[in-house]
């Protein structure tokens, strides 16, 4: 059974409020949305004031060359309101992607929560979702190496929740009042703009290098996480450790976790920076088109409990989000699953409107005293007054609750709802002291007691100061290509810095987290890996004494964690994923189709990329349509290459210089490749085909990923394997591999 909303107050309800009355089985949303909308279709043109528009093109002047004249309102309207179209750009996260969708609870948590949402099952939640880059401007790459964020806005029956996190675990820092440090650090430098949508450069390594509690959060941006193949293949992560009250008032301490359906992958970084170029937009397109095609986005959502009594049992502080909690301590349970089933109907309304907050919770949903989540609690609202313009963001449609708003807080800029009457304050007897406040029991906000004696002080606690034994758990539990692109990536970063003092600070940080990769790191780099600088935490006040805070370097409890490596989250699926057929006249029809149909059944998105668009003649001159040529595509914007037989569209394409180069760079990001028998030549002008396994069996493709035989069933059961595998990243040994 859906809940119905609480019954509006009387003397209080807007018109909105009215159109806000629900039909009991029809998602708020919706409904909500629509009446905001206006779809362009059999619509007759105004201005904004209503008057019927009669002539778009021209504008008032004093005779057919003469000047404009200023009384032309129509003119100025257009004009006046173009040039107020922008609004500030986010801080950070200013570049993003949104969807709408729903979340359904697979079991109820009450034991734990009192959030409806969380209680019952029958309820599907809608949510609106915005995914982003943290440091780029609003138009900046989707590939960019970087953190993602990833906010959920629950639209429930109790009001909204705002989950405000990110693809990464763990932050950078342990303390709110460093973050406009940290951002500043990270983007572009303030003398001339560079670079843009990125970390490599010195005065981010410079801050880094100098904040050892840093360093667990930079071993995941030098990983393959910072470069997600697509948004729908990431996880993510509420960071923060919250609380849950249940309805007997026990509270327990709770990490959020997302889990994507398809797994987590990545791509590589040389195909990230191309992919750049090809396609900023990449994970934009990615999320949108797949959800135009029905390959909804899903994820399932994990909860870490712990009761309150376990607070102290941890070898790390709950309260310190540069902390996990490895899932062999504290297993993930999962609790339901969300879908992404719908795109915005407008970017600007919906995706660059939307105001998450950290502070958006509903009772059953509590905070702790982390210290970064406490300074969110502020910043989040007061970044809306000055990017959405005044206190009234909450009545922009995509901010509303699903739920009436009722109380006294009035007027402000761009208000929309009119409310009735003389009654603004509280106590009032003239309103019958309505909107009344709610008992605690009948579903009011009621804060988690929590007991606290303390003295006022500027200082962070001892128990925060263990900033590597869980840089060292991640880096020991990832795999082996993963380390190697750690290597990389941290040697390309430094690379860039032009400061070699940075440069050898950094390595003596990366020495307390493994020796091996501060020594490969520094080979990179042609320089020695210094000792550590002393003492460890730069970040003191004045009148602190540095001795006191000797960082402790402990080994944790565990030495790896299976779930933070990303190489066992492969799933036995090809779904919505991009595979290209390479070809030109003369092709072999038939195997091109059965492929194509087969790759298909299984949800994948097969597109012809042929020498020029149109159509191409098969050899039985059949007609097949082309969907891209070798101009505008490019073999990073796909995750599979096939090349199907026929002697003039072989002979094509092993003259065409761009397809024998899709090969290459395909064979460079590890990606699986198939070519029918007849289209060996064409592999033969690779510079790979000497790498080529002798032999094509089962265990062969499944190792090498890459399939040839003349059997076209046989082909596409074997390529379906391989590409479901997502990379073959054995072929990086040895690494370096021209393309
Ligand atoms: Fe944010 N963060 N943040 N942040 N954050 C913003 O709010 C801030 C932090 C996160 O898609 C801003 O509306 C402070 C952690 C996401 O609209 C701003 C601190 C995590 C988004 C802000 C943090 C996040 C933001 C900028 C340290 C992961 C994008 C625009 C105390 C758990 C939401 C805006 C969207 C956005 C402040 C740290 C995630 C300025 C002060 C930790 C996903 O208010």
């Amino acid at each position: 059974m859906k809940k119905k909303n609480t019954p509006p107050k009387s003397g209080t309800e807007t018109a909105i409020d009215k159109k806000l009355q629900l039909p009991e089985q029809e998602t708020a949303k919706t409904i909500k949305l629509e009446e905001f909308t206006a779809d362009g279709t059999d619509e007759l043109m105004t201005t904004n004031h209503g008057v019927r528009i009669n002539d778009d093109q021209h504008s008032l002047k004093a005779g057919e060359r003469g000047s404009t004249l200023l009384e032309d309102f129509i003119l100025r309207e257009k004009i006046t309101h173009f040039d107020h179209e922008r609004i500030p750009e986010r801080i950070v996260h200013a570049r993003g992607s949104g969807a709408h969708g729903v979340f359904k609870l697979y079991k109820s948590q009450s034991a734990f929560t009192k959030a409806a949402f969380l209680n019952d099952t029958e309820t599907e939640t809608p949510v609106f979702v915005r995914f982003s880059t943290v440091a780029g401007s609003r138009g900046s790459t989707d590939l960019a190496r970087d953190v993602r964020g990833f906010a959920v806005k629950f639209y429930t029956q109790e009001g909204n929740f705002d989950l405000v996190g990110n693809n990464m675990p763990v932050f950078f820092i342990q303390d709110a009042i460093k973050f406009p440090d940290l951002v500043h650090a990270v983007k572009p430098e303030p003398d001339n703009e560079m670079p843009q949508a990125a970390s490599a450069h010195d005065t981010f390594w410079d801050f880094i290098s100098l904040m050892p509690e840093s360093t667990h959060m930079v071993m995941w941006l030098m990983s393959d996480r910072a470069i997600p193949r697509s948004y729908r293949m990431m996880e993510g992560f509420g960071v923060h450790t919250f609380r849950f009250i249940n309805a007997e008032g026990v509270s327990s301490f709770v990490k959020f976790h997302w889990k994507p359906v398809l797994g987590v992958h990545s791509v590589a970084w040389d195909e990230a920076q191309h992919i750049s170029g090809k396609d900023p937009d990449f994970h934009r397109r990615d999320l949108w088109d797949a959800i135009e095609a029905g390959a909804f986005a899903e994820w399932e959502l994990g909860i870490q409990v712990v009761a309150e009594e376990d607070e102290f049992k941890f070898d790390f502080d709950l309260l310190d989000p540069t902390k996990l909690i490895p899932e062999e301590l504290v297993p993930v349970e999962i609790i339901g699953k969300m879908t992404l089933n719908r795109n915005p109907d407008n970017f600007f309304a919906e995706t660059e409107q939307v105001a998450f907050h950290v502070g958006h919770v509903v009772p059953g949903i509590d905070f702790t005293n982390d210290p970064l989540m406490q300074g969110r609690l502020f910043s989040y609202t007061d970044t809306q007054l000055i990017r959405l313009g005044g206190p009234n963001f909450h009545e922009i449609p995509i901010n509303r609750p699903v739920v009436p708003v009722h109380n006294h807080q009035r007027d402000g800029h761009m208000r929309q709802t009119i409310n009735r009457g003389k009654v603004s304050y509280n106590p009032n007897s003239l309103g019958g002291n309505d909107p009344a406040q709610v008992k605690a029991a009948d579903g009011g906000f009621a804060v988690y007691p929590e007991r606290i004696d303390a003295r006022k002080v500027r200082a962070r606690s001892k128990s925060f100061l263990d900033h590597f034994s869980q840089a060292k758990l991640f880096f020991n539990s990832q795999s082996e290509p993963e380390k190697n692109h750690m290597i990389d990536a941290f040697t390309f970063e430094l690379g860039k810095v032009k400061t070699v003092a940075i440069r050898e600070r950094m390595l003596g940080i990366l020495s307390l987290v493994d020796e091996g990769l501060a020594a490969e790191v520094a080979y990179g780099l042609g320089l020695h890996v210094p000792e550590p600088e002393q003492p460890l935490n730069k970040s003191f006040g004045a009148d602190e004494d540095p001795s006191t805070y000797e960082s402790v370097l402990r080994e944790g409890s565990l030495s790896a964690s299976t779930a933070l490596s990303m190489a066992g989250t492969v799933k036995d699926s090809i779904r919505s994923r991009k595979i290209a057929i390479l070809a030109a006249d003369g092709v072999n029809g038939s195997s091109l189709k059965h492929v194509k149909s087969a790759l298909e059944a299984e949800g994948a998105i097969v597109e012809v990329i042929a020498p020029r668009l149109g159509g191409i003649i098969a050899e039985d001159n059949s007609m097949l349509a082309v969907d891209q040529s070798f101009l505008t595509a490019a073999s990073v914007l796909f995750d599979a290459v096939y090349v199907p037989g026929g002697t003039n569209s072989v002979a094509t394409i092993e003259a065409e210089a761009n397809a024998v180069h899709f090969l290459n760079e395909a064979f460079k990001h590890c990606k699986a490749i198939a070519a029918d028998g007849e289209a060996m030549q064409v592999l033969e002008a690779t510079y790979f085909s000497r790498k080529l396994p002798a032999d094509f069996k089962e265990e062969t493709v499944l190792r090498e990923g890459i399939v040839v035989t003349e059997d076209s069933k046989k082909l596409a059961k074997l390529f379906i394997k391989a590409i479901a595998q997502h990379r073959f990243w054995n072929r990086e040994n040895p690494r370096k591999v021209p393309a």
